[in-house]
């Protein structure tokens, strides 16, 4: 691969500058608006959905980012494409009747999931939700691991008891897993950071909510707890236009859910969420603070949903134009665009080995996963409930000294065998 010029050859001047401010001092770094709504229309009896509004306006170009190198710009570029490429290939294994569960897909958000992880560092926590496969793959999680795992295989993260996303890694990846209970990883994820607080580790905590998920209770009672304690907590609100089957129009009455973050006086981002130069600044300005102490930040990522709630949804309650204006802002064909057509960092000729590259590691990983054998049967008696003498439990952000020392021993002959570094 060509080695790419340390110089940063410009975007045209509107992908440049410093982002809008909207008058409730939301921070938005889009370059386009969309203008058009959702409404709901009934016809012949039959209630759905249309779009009124402009959807003629070509896309935006991407928007020059403050901090990415050459080098990393083409690193997100390949781990989205290991997304998308991934999931196809979870599509296909499906319709071979070799996934056990469901399959969930996030095309379309490559650019939020792959760009947002791409903003932590190793002692960072990330907290995914089921659309997130980008953000795992970017964690260090190998594509084999999630095919296995919507396969149920006995080498899966979770050894085949959970048949879709339900796996973390609190040892070496600080990754936590997915809670199906939309909105309660954000409270979870405000007690990592106040637990590195306790640690005095300077860590971010990134998880994500959707449009949806944003209108629980926990939301609401896990932000407003982060704000008051100004724990480091990164929230993404992946706006993807639907929960299910209802438009976010009509899940919440403002327009930007970014906004939501003056209630709880905590800063609000808009981000064109298809655009990971945009998603990676606001992510990366989000980690900073809250890895010096400054509190959460609410990132709203403004995208589109690009399939069904999951495979068996054919998502046919969505109006066809909005597909087809979405589809013109794919986030992997308008960063190729960029990478290799506006900034040249990458030649035709890099662009296509890299692509190969990419089907060359998930080819391995789907054989892999495939090969991989079933549980044996008589697994499944074990390793659900942790009877306090099955394993160690060692907190990583367990407490020091001689504090850790009394409370192991108060532990001891409890209900669980806590061993604490
Ligand atoms: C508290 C709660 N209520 C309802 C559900 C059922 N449910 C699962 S996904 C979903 C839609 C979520 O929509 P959104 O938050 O916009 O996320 P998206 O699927 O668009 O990524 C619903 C209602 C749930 N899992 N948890
Ligand atoms: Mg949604």
């Amino acid at each position: 691969m060509k080695k790419p010029s340390p110089k940063k050859r410009s975007a045209s001047p509107k992908a440049r500058g410093t982002p809008g401010v909207d008058s409730c001092g939301v921070v938005d770094y889009r370059l386009e608006k969309p203008d058009y709504r959702v409404v709901e229309v009934t016809r012949n009896g039959e209630v759905g959905y249309e779009v009124r509004g402009d959807l003629s306006a070509p896309a935006a170009p991407i928007r020059e980012s403050k901090y990415l190198t050459p080098k990393q710009h083409i690193e997100i570029y390949r781990w989205m494409l290991l997304n998308r490429r991934m999931e196809a290939a979870l599509e296909n294994l499906y319709k071979q009747g070799k996934v056990v569960g469901g399959v969930y897909f996030g095309l379309g958000q490559e650019g939020c999931s792959c760009a947002s992880a791409y903003a932590l560092g190793k002692e960072d926590w990330l907290a995914p939700m089921i659309r997130n496969q980008g953000s795992l793959l970017v964690r260090g999680f190998p594509a084999r691991d999630i095919m296995m795992q919507y396969m149920a295989k006995a080498g899966s993260p979770t050894k085949g008891r959970d048949a879709s996303s339900h796996f973390g890694d609190i040892y070496e990846r600080n990754v936590a897993a997915p809670i199906s209970m939309l909105g309660d990883l954000i409270g979870v994820m405000a007690g990592v950071a106040l637990g590195a607080r306790y640690q005095g580790r300077k860590i971010a905590c990134m998880t994500y909510i959707g449009d949806g998920g944003q209108s629980t209770g926990i939301f609401h009672e896990s932000l407003n707890f982060a704000a008051v304690q100004q724990l480091g907590l990164v929230l993404i609100v992946e706006n993807n236009l639907w929960g299910y089957s209802t438009p976010a129009e009509h899940q919440s009455a403002i327009k930007d859910l970014a906004q939501r973050a003056i209630a709880y006086g905590i800063p609000g981002v808009i981000v064109d969420g298809t655009d990971p130069c945009q998603v990676y600044d606001a992510a990366h300005e989000a980690c900073e603070r809250a890895r010096r102490g400054g509190g959460p930040t609410l990132i709203e990522a403004k995208m589109m949903r690009m399939k069904g709630h999951a495979i068996h949804d054919a998502a046919q309650y969505v109006p066809r134009p909005l597909f087809e204006y979405w589809q013109k802002r794919d986030p992997i064909a308008r960063f190729e665009n960029y990478l290799v057509k506006v900034r040249k960092w990458l030649t035709p000729g890099e662009n296509n080995t890299l692509i190969e590259d990419v089907e060359r590691e998930l080819e391995a990983d789907r054989n892999f996963a495939e090969a991989s054998p079933m549980p044996a049967p008589e697994g499944a008696v074990g390793g659900v409930y942790c009877d306090g003498t099955c394993h160690e439990i060692t907190p990583k952000y367990g407490l020091k000294g001689q504090k850790a020392k009394a409370a192991a021993a108060k532990m001891k002959g409890g209900e669980a065998a806590v061993h604490l570094k």
